[in-house]
């Protein structure tokens, strides 16, 4: 990729950081924090030329599979999916009874999700079976999996990750969104989650780490990840809850706060 179009990425970015505040504004609920944090890697997945889709045809087999496993961070998701053309031009809102954009994606109502996630350490054991599924059936497809480091407190989670490399599941990328924070604290202070980067080479994984912010690297670590060596991936992305909006960065009381109306008009004076 050229420097321009490394620009227009970040342009990308700065639109779902401004869209999917002024939808979680709207709806007056939800993930306001963990969505800016992961932001620029949406955009390089879904716009960079990474992940294989097709918004008129959400169940295309040769599509790249996505999960969010972390789904309480879907505003990014659907600002997303929506600037990807999944909705066409419905316009729904988030949270609200009958909206397809439920507070945690829900494959029931969008089939584009390709499963509901919500629990933390479910999607990521779902993950791994449909990279083992693909393997099976012999189709030349990647699961793309984003996860975040409260959903490895899950005993659950490590054992999907264990069965990852039992399995060779080269097919296979985590995208751990590493921001050391939870709902109630750091990950440090609630649980001790070790040398995560060890832990999954210990389990025959290979493990690439990069500033979550930083497009042109991100870009670089998903095109380092190609090799078919019978091992799957971790890329650890360096993330600050809350990134872009400066007085709510790295500040875990804004997890699962939407702005009200002073932060929204500070907010989007700031991702102008
Ligand atoms: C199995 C399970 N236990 C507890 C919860 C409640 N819960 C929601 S998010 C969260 C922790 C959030 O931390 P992290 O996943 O790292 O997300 P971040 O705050 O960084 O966005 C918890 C405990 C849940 N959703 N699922
Ligand atoms: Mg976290």
């Amino acid at each position: 990729m050229n420097k321009k179009q490394i620009e227009e990425l970040q342009i990308r970015a700065k639109r779902i950081r401004r869209e999917l505040t002024e939808m979680l504004y709207n709806a007056g609920s939800g993930h306001w924090g963990g969505s800016l944090g992961m932001a620029d890697i949406f955009a390089v997945l879904f716009f960079g030329g990474v992940l294989k889709y097709n918004p008129k045809k959400p169940d295309w087999v040769e599509r790249d599979r996505f999960i969010l496993s972390n789904g309480h961070i879907a505003p990014v998701y659907y600002t997303v999916l929506e600037q990807a053309g999944f909705f066409g031009d419905k316009k729904a809102q988030l949270r609200r009874t009958g909206s397809p954009l439920q507070g945690h994606p829900s494959h029931i109502h969008i089939e584009a999700v390709e499963t509901s996630t919500g629990p933390l350490g479910q999607g990521v054991g779902v993950a791994v079976g449909k990279a083992l599924a693909l393997k099976l059936k012999k189709i030349d497809s990647r699961v793309f999996c984003i996860c975040s480091d409260a959903e490895h407190e899950e005993g659950s989670t490590w054992e999907a990750i264990a069965s990852a490399g039992k399995f060779k599941l080269d097919n296979l990328i985590f995208i751990l969104d590493r921001n050391h924070l939870q709902i109630s604290g750091t990950t440090d202070e609630v649980a001790n989650l070790g040398n995560i980067a060890n832990r999954y080479r210990d389990l025959g994984w290979e493990v690439f780490e990069v500033n979550g912010h930083d497009t042109a690297k991100i870009l670089r670590a998903f095109s380092a990840i190609k090799s078919k060596n019978g091992k799957p991936k971790l890329i650890i992305a360096k993330t600050v809850m809350g990134k872009g909006v400066k007085f709510i960065e790295n500040d875990y009381h804004y997890h699962g706060r939407a702005p009200n109306e002073e932060e929204y008009n500070k907010a989007m004076e700031l991702l102008k």
